[in-house]
């Protein structure tokens, strides 16, 4: 009985670590400030076809509309309500988007800002996007209702009310990040209108959310908001099934609040991640890509079966968040194809790709001077809609790197080796590497200042394949590099180091 019980426990921590993917999909893309009847075309038109898992969504509720700076992408969050209404679209517009992406096998998780609201300043005016009443100053929101009782300020210790020394856990949970007006989700009234606010979201047929700013709340009160959710619709998934959560905390090391205080909730953002493998391939720090062999939790990263991981995300795209300068963005889309191409080939956890818009990049110092523009608008602020080009890339700014080629075919990559272990590692002890996946896959890096020309164990079976980053499979023939395995598994490869695209990557459904 006791085991049961243990057993059943066990099995409810663990379920919301499942991303509940559909078909043997893998892979997430993080359509940044997309539109609602954007997403539903590219799931549609993209996202299904060529195998992507699911989307994560910016967040749909109602948040403040700023005119200084003028529409910022970081307006969506500041919460303003929880009606389903936002800068990517209306509640129908949402609701068609979940129905059409779900009806073609691709998930959507909706990012949940559910620690704070909007800022405290008063300078940011009223505007809100639905045009929903709301009082910072007074601490009203009164389309949920909240109000001042509903926040944390009796219970930050800092003078300012800000969050100063992140050596403080009680101060980075109970005091306002950035002078967001921090929610006291230790009341059951806080913890029923946030759980109102996902519940209506699953029952719409949502699979699961990214947590927003998690290391601002208690594991404790986040524990109970979460046991408060339903299971995900059985229109899409099956009985039981509990939502994925993905919490974002961000943990270098070295500060009051550790990401494993979050395991047993639900997966958690690797932020090492990103910052170590954009220092490999930057090489800085004397970091060799052939340090990899052990890459995952040989590297100091969180155990597998924990880890959301991306090479960069909407916040160190631009500075904000961690990482620093290491971070390899679509700004070095060279380094950032072979950094996509190695994260998709990798078994280590849950992978997500971003997808990002281009914006007036001027660093000064260091610093972006503007990294707070929005995503591609008219005049009136309103988003523009994703237009495709006729070779498949996206126009008016939108930089799509999912629909890149070679990111595309290394989504389709780990879904055809998923399930295949790490095998058949090489390198030279340089920036030359390569590995398969079981008999499924294999593919071979060279990040070096010279050439590669070496003959390797893939582990496949004997015959031609196409290399699905200089080209692909079309029909029965092949837009890129063939490659040719012996029956012994051998392949040559020759790889110049003044390729824009310096791999190759080969599998089981490139065979030719
Ligand atoms: C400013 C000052 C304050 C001052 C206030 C006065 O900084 O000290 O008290 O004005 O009004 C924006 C501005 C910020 C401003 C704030 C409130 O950039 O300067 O405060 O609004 O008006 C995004 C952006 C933030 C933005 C926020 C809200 O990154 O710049 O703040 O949205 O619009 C930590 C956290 C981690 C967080 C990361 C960025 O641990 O959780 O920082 N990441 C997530 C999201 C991120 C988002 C938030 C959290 C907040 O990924 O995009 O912040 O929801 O590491
Ligand atoms: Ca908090």
């Amino acid at each position: 009985m006791k085991l049961v019980i243990l057993v059943a426990l066990f099995g409810l921590c663990l379920a919301q670590h499942n991303p509940h993917i559909k078909h043997g999909r893998t892979a997430i893309v993080h359509l940044f400030e997309w539109r609602w009847a954007d997403i539903a075309e590219e799931c549609e038109r993209f996202l299904g076809p060529n195998g992507v898992g699911g989307v994560q969504i910016s967040p749909p509720n109602e948040h403040i509309v700023l005119n200084s700076p003028w529409r910022p992408w970081w307006q969506r969050y500041q919460p303003v309500g929880y009606n389903l209404c936002s800068r990517s679209g209306s509640e129908n517009e949402l609701r068609d988007m979940i129905t059409r992406c779900n009806n073609v096998g691709v998930n959507i998780y909706v990012d949940a800002v559910i620690n704070h609201m909007c800022g405290s300043g008063l300078g940011q005016g009223n505007n809100a996007s639905c045009g929903s009443q709301f009082d910072a100053g007074k601490k009203e929101f009164p389309s949920i209702p909240f109000s001042q009782s509903d926040f944390n300020d009796n219970k930050c210790r800092t003078g300012s009310g800000n969050i100063e020394n992140y050596s403080d856990a009680n101060q980075v949970r109970d005091c306002r990040l950035v002078s967001l007006l921090d929610l006291a989700l230790e009341k059951d009234y806080v913890r029923s209108k946030v759980a109102d606010f996902l519940n209506k979201l699953i029952d719409m047929g949502v699979a699961g959310f990214r947590v927003d700013a998690c290391k601002h709340m208690w594991p404790g009160d986040l524990s109970a908001v979460y046991g408060r959710l339903h299971n995900l619709s059985t229109t899409w998934f099956s009985g039981g099934s509990r939502p994925f959560i993905f919490q974002e905390v961000i943990d270098l090391g070295g500060e009051a609040i550790a990401s494993s205080e979050y395991f047993h909730l639900g997966r958690v953002t690797e932020f090492k991640y990103g910052a170590k493998l954009g220092t490999v391939f930057r090489k800085w720090n004397g970091e060799k890509l052939f340090y990899t062999k052990n890459w995952g939790e040989g590297w100091g990263f969180m155990p597998n079966g924990n880890a959301l991981v991306f090479v960069d995300n909407h916040d160190n795209q631009r500075g904000h968040g961690a990482g620093g300068a290491a971070i390899v963005t679509f700004w070095d889309s060279k380094l950032h194809k072979m950094a996509v191409g190695y994260m998709l080939a990798h078994p280590y956890g849950v992978t997500r790709v971003m997808s990002s818009f281009r914006w007036d990049r001027h660093i000064v110092n260091g610093k972006d001077q503007n990294d707070w523009m929005g995503p591609p608008s008219h005049g009136n602020g309103s988003t523009k809609s994703v237009p495709i080009n006729p070779d498949q890339t996206c126009g008016d700014g939108w930089v799509c790197e999912h629909r890149w080629r070679q990111i595309k075919n290394m989504v389709i990559f780990r879904n055809v080796v998923n399930g295949q272990p790490h095998s058949n590692w090489w390198d030279n002890q340089s920036n030359q590497v390569a590995f398969g996946r079981g008999d499924r896959g294999f593919i071979v890096f060279n990040n070096d200042d010279w050439n590669l020309d070496v003959t390797l164990n893939t582990g496949m079976p004997g015959g031609t394949y196409c290399d699905v980053i200089s080209g692909e499979k079309e029909g029965s023939g092949c837009t890129g590099t063939q490659i040719h395995v012996g029956g012994d598994g051998r392949a040559h490869f020759k790889i110049s180091n003044g390729d824009e695209d310096p791999f190759v990557a080969i599998h089981a459904d490139s065979k030719l």
